[in-house]
């Protein structure tokens, strides 16, 4: 009898839980299907910009999309950008053999000495990547890289120097959009030995548990804008905008651009430097290839004072000034932590730097 009773009190209850649950799932399911649709929208407006454009009678409608991915996306991808297809497609070629040939077993032996394979909780100091770095400023290191055969180091010296042009192309477009004259951006990176430009070659392999471990963690780039050439089958780039993970699209030939913490310094913050993250796939292996032209070591990063002039007091100087060196040794140890302390703690030694001579004596 007891049980009589009881059953019917448990099984309302038991109902009523379900139903809460139901309920709570259904709201939760809505509440991403919402976010999906929200996220779909964002993609479709990513901006992409055409370069060839900018020769013709639409230039300020470009020049004006431009300046609004600079200002609300830190991200946009350009197609007709110069760079021949017949250049770009034996990179790729060139970069994906290169990859099988000496790269993809040595990850392999990597994930297995480190148990990456099963893990069964979030890694957080590590990325499912497979990489290596080629300096072309201020001093090429691609003749000491080993494993690279000379028609691919030929090719990649040719690739980065068409880059290098397209780069500071984009730094004067950005100049043109701010009210900074011609080369501004140029100078103000070039330090007494030049830029610093780089490319990481990066390969993403198919991770069993890309949930768990990023391709490559959420960070801003510390540097000035970076020039990517990304797989245009498998996706996996994302950034983050209004609190969303937006995928960038992939593309054929096209060339993605974002802007580094420098460019958000220089522009006291009209700019911003966004965060992104590559999720690894279940299936198929990422190629990208990311170019920073960065500032040189020794240059003088601060907010341009034309720019400075316009904003309100409180605003005024609301960024530090620093020797680009000091910010990357302090960015080695945070990268993927939030830029916001970063400019804090150089605030707080800004006091030491000098633009001018050095006094010796
Ligand atoms: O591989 C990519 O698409 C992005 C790489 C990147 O964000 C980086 O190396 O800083
Ligand atoms: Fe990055």
């Amino acid at each position: 009898m007891v049980h009589c009773l009881q059953f019917p009190i448990n099984q309302d209850h038991q109902l009523c839980i379900q139903h809460q649950k139901t309920t709570s799932q259904t709201h939760s399911k809505r509440v991403e299907k919402e976010r999906k649709k929200e996220r779909k929208k964002e993609m479709a407006n990513f901006p992409l910009i055409n370069m060839e454009k900018l020769n013709g009678e639409e230039r300020g409608v470009i020049m004006e999309k431009i300046n609004d991915a600079c200002e609300n996306w830190g991200f946009f991808e350009m197609v007709n950008h110069g760079i021949s297809h017949e250049l770009m497609d034996k990179v790729e070629r060139m970069t994906k053999e290169h990859y099988k040939k000496c790269m993809e077993q040595r990850f392999k032996e990597m994930v297995a000495a480190k148990a990456l394979e099963g893990v069964k909780a979030e890694v957080t100091d590590m990325d499912w990547e497979s990489t290596f770095f080629l300096r072309h400023l201020p001093s090429s290191n691609i003749s000491e890289i080993p494993d690279l055969e000379d028609e691919y180091r030929n090719l990649m010296k040719e690739f980065a120097g068409k880059l290098e042009n397209l780069a500071e192309e984009l730094l004067d477009l950005l100049c043109e959009n701010l009210g900074l004259e011609k080369g501004y951006l140029k100078k103000a990176f070039y330090g007494s030995k030049g830029p610093n430009f780089g490319t990481k070659v990066s390969n993403y392999p198919p991770c069993p548990t890309p949930e768990l471990i990023k391709g490559l963690r959420a960070h801003t780039d510390a540097g000035g804008i970076i020039l990517l050439f990304q797989d245009d089958t498998v996706s996996g780039l994302q950034l983050l905008k209004d609190g969303e993970w937006i995928d960038v699209p992939p593309m054929r030939h096209s060339i993605v651009i974002n802007l580094g913490d420098q460019i958000e310094v220089i522009t006291n913050g009209r700019y911003k430097s966004v965060m992104h993250r590559v999720i690894a796939q279940t299936d198929g292996t990422r190629m990208s290839l990311a170019s920073f032209y960065n500032p040189g070591n020794d240059a003088v990063i601060y907010p341009a004072p034309a720019l400075l002039e316009k904003e309100p007091i409180e605003k005024e100087q609301s960024y530090p000034k620093f020797v680009f060196d000091d910010y990357m040794k302090l960015y080695a140890g945070l990268k993927f932590q939030a830029k916001e302390p970063r400019f804090e703690a150089m605030k707080a030694v800004e006091t030491n730097v000098s633009v001018g001579p050095v006094a010796t004596a």
